[in-house]
């Protein structure tokens, strides 16, 4: 039953997928919003995705709760998994068409939820082809998404041993002094690629091995990202792929939220710097 409703929440995203795709173009413009509930700025395209996605995924039978980045309270939907979502990750690109994506945990258990209830997390990526990138029972799919249906690109993702890229988050002048040398020292060891998506930057860091970042800041020591949106379910996926999801102090998935959207900062990539990176902020 639990296995049915999964693939149904994963079947249901990915149909969307190419929906989404082809429908960005014309959710460009600002959101005729009320306030975020985490207080950034919403466009078009986050309250469109948002409508999509709440909408079908309220239809599977085996759904409980239905939460969002983009809503203040979950949606009661029937009796089953809880499901999270961020519509839109990494929505201000769509202005200057730049990658964003679709983030979703599905967690047996009641929200907010930590890592200990996460069944299943999946990403959509929307690039020069939309791909969605699935991890249940710690395996890893990549799939393409087409009109027509989807296609099985890579099973049993990993991240390459041997990391190659880096992408940190925030201004350099906000870091904190302890991030700031850890910063030094990857700089001389791997090639920066950071392109203000967290859904792309991680699939950059699945596909050549290395690191991503969104730190604490000075001035902000949570961070930006959402614990319950983005940390876990990411942090699932990269952890299913053989690296590592940290919150700077501990494991992203032993981070329980008590509230649906706190922040966090984010490390995760491959074992070996995650390991370094929480030995530098000590
Ligand atoms: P969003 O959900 O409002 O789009 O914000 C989250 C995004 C992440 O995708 C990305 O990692 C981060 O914001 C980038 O922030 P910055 O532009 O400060 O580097
Ligand atoms: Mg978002």
């Amino acid at each position: 039953m639990m296995d049915d409703t999964i693939d149904q929440v994963l079947d249901v995203v990915a149909g969307l997928g190419p929906e989404i795709a082809a429908g960005l173009w014309s959710h460009r413009g600002a959101a005729v919003a009320e306030d975020h509930p985490t207080g950034d700025e919403a466009i078009d395209a986050d309250v469109w995705a948002d409508a999509l996605l709440v909408d079908r995924l309220s239809t599977i039978e085996g759904v409980g709760q239905l939460a969002s980045e983009e809503r203040e309270e979950p949606v009661d939907v029937g009796d089953g998994l809880s499901i999270t979502i961020d519509p839109l990750d990494g929505s201000s690109n769509v202005a200057t068409n730049n990658l964003c994506g679709t983030i979703v945990g599905i967690f047996d258990g009641q929200l907010p939820a930590g890592g200990e209830d996460i069944a299943g997390a999946a990403y959509v990526l929307f690039g020069p082809i939309t791909t969605m990138v699935v991890a249940v029972e710690d395996t890893v799919t990549e799939l393409a998404l087409g009109r027509s249906g989807s296609q099985t690109l890579q099973r049993d993702v990993t991240l390459p041993a041997e990391p190659v890229v880096y992408g940190f988050g925030g201004k350099d002048p906000d870091w904190t002094p302890a991030f700031a040398s850890f910063a030094d020292e990857i700089r001389d060891e791997l090639k920066l690629r950071y392109g203000g998506a967290m859904v792309g930057d991680v699939n950059q860091i699945l596909h050549h091995g290395g690191m991503f970042a969104y730190p604490a800041l000075r001035e902000r020591p949570e961070g930006k990202l959402r614990l319950q949106f983005e940390g876990i379910p990411m942090g699932y996926i990269i952890e299913a792929a053989g690296g590592r999801a940290s919150t700077g102090v501990g494991p992203m998935l032993e981070a329980a939220p008590t509230d649906l959207h706190q922040r966090t900062p984010v490390y995760l990539g491959n074992t070996e710097l995650i390991d370094r990176l929480e030995v530098a902020l000590e």
